[in-house]
């Protein structure tokens, strides 16, 4: 089967604008972020007692799906496996997996029967790493290197077969997968010898391209992104908002992801929570710049939502229910703002984000006579437009300003 082309692949993607990161596992249990077991150095026996305890009792995804969609949210991208080898489906391959815990179940297929019943694209995180996998190589930088194990005689062949095994069961048993997420390949560092992550990066991607050719794939295979299929569709900028879209190849689209409060997995005692307000920011800030965002949460090891998290998606939606069509299909314009502001565009309506409320009046450079009505997306209130009589120069001279710039008078009051 043929390969659509990129822009046709990504056009949900871009359009979604803003999707949900789900980072859920064994780590959930321990609470103390997703890279307990190698910060801890946690040797495969003493990890194991999250497996044994794992019983997500509160598990929801029904809910999950419908606090992500009144976010505004419109895909979903799920840890399937993360680093510590732990699978949330029911891999033939392996006994490490959800159906073996007290959950006695597979966990990946409600979630991708409750989201995608809700309009979800549905994507797929699959760590390349594995600090289970009895051949999996652990490299010389990572902290298990000194937990005892096998170490030498590990093969790193048979846990490739592995992986491209699980991959396949992935992209073969869930129907169609719309984005798939692999994390991920150090660039340059096979080159220090010992540990190389060689993941057969090359048949891997062909792999998923035949097994599902409609797909997208991210840019952690380390192959380089470009609109070919032998390369990543979209880049990934990680717990960083773009100084803009440029940097990245911009036929390819480019998606940030951020957590809530600084840790992927559920970390109990972390009480650095973003603002919604901060995080619509970032989305405004996103879209504006031409990519999408993807937000985490890191739902508990009884398969909620920590209340934090589910607050902060309940105000975000607040904000989207009103200014959704600024985000849903919206993207770059080609004007620039002016300080604290942020345009998004949208056929040929013009958004304007006012990040900080300003002294009375808004310049905006380049778009005199180019607007015919301005209002407040909220409520859809007048924004009145000043008008100068072109023969009155001296009001113009008076605020410095050109004749090509547009002037709002904006109310007192900032929207609430
Ligand atoms: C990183 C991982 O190491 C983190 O745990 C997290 O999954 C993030 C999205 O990607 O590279």
């Amino acid at each position: 089967m043929s390969i659509p082309p990129l822009e046709e692949r990504a056009r949900w993607l871009t359009e979604a604008r803003f999707g949900l990161f789900v980072h859920w596992g064994l780590y959930s249990a321990a609470a103390r972020h997703e890279w307990v077991q190698t910060r801890e150095k946690a040797t495969v026996e003493e990890y194991r007692r999250y497996f044994d305890h794992f019983s997500p009792d509160r598990f929801d995804p029904e809910r999950w799906a419908s606090d992500a969609w009144a976010a505004g949210m419109r895909y979903v991208v799920v840890t399937t496996k993360h680093h510590d080898g732990f699978c949330l489906w029911d891999s033939k391959l392996t006994d490490y997996s959800a159906p073996h815990t007290p959950a006695g179940r597979d966990l990946l297929a409600p979630m991708v029967a409750a989201f995608r019943a809700r309009g979800f694209r549905i994507g797929f995180y699959h760590s390349l790493l594995d600090w289970h996998h009895p051949d999996f190589t652990i490299d010389d930088h990572h902290p298990l290197r000194d937990t005892p194990g096998p170490g030498e005689g590990r093969d790193m062949s048979r846990y490739v077969r592995y992986l491209h095994g699980q991959v396949t069961e992935l992209l073969t048993g869930y129907g169609r997968v719309d984005s798939m997420w692999f994390d991920f390949s150090y660039p340059g560092y096979g080159d220090r010898g010992k540990g190389r992550e060689d993941w057969r990066s090359e048949e891997l991607m062909a792999l998923v391209r035949r097994l599902q050719p409609g797909i997208l794939v991210n840019d952690r295979l380390d192959l380089g992104t470009g609109p070919g299929p032998d390369t990543g569709d979209f880049t990934t900028p990680e717990q960083v908002q773009p100084v803009d879209g440029a940097g990245f190849d911009s036929a390819v689209p480019w998606e940030a992801c951020q957590t809530l409060n600084g840790s992927w997995g559920y970390d109990r005692d972390n009480t650095e929570w973003k603002s919604p307000r901060l995080l619509i920011g970032m989305l405004i800030d996103t879209v504006a710049k031409g990519g999408n965002l993807l937000l985490n949460v890191g739902p508990t090891g009884r398969g909620a939502f920590d209340p934090h998290a589910s607050a902060i998606l309940s105000d975000i939606g607040e904000w989207m229910d009103a200014h959704h069509t600024a985000i849903h299909g919206a993207g770059p314009a080609e004007f620039t703002p002016p300080p604290d502001c942020r345009f998004t565009r949208r056929a040929d309506r013009l958004y304007l984000h006012v990040l900080a409320w300003p002294l009375k009046h808004l310049h905006l450079p380049g778009l005199a006579g180019r607007v015919r009505y301005a209002r407040l997306l909220h409520d859809h209130s007048e924004v009145r437009i000043e008008r100068y009589d072109p023969a009155d120069d001296f009001r113009r001279h008076m605020a410095g300003l050109d004749p090509d710039t547009l002037t709002l008078r904006l109310p007192v009051r900032p929207p609430e």
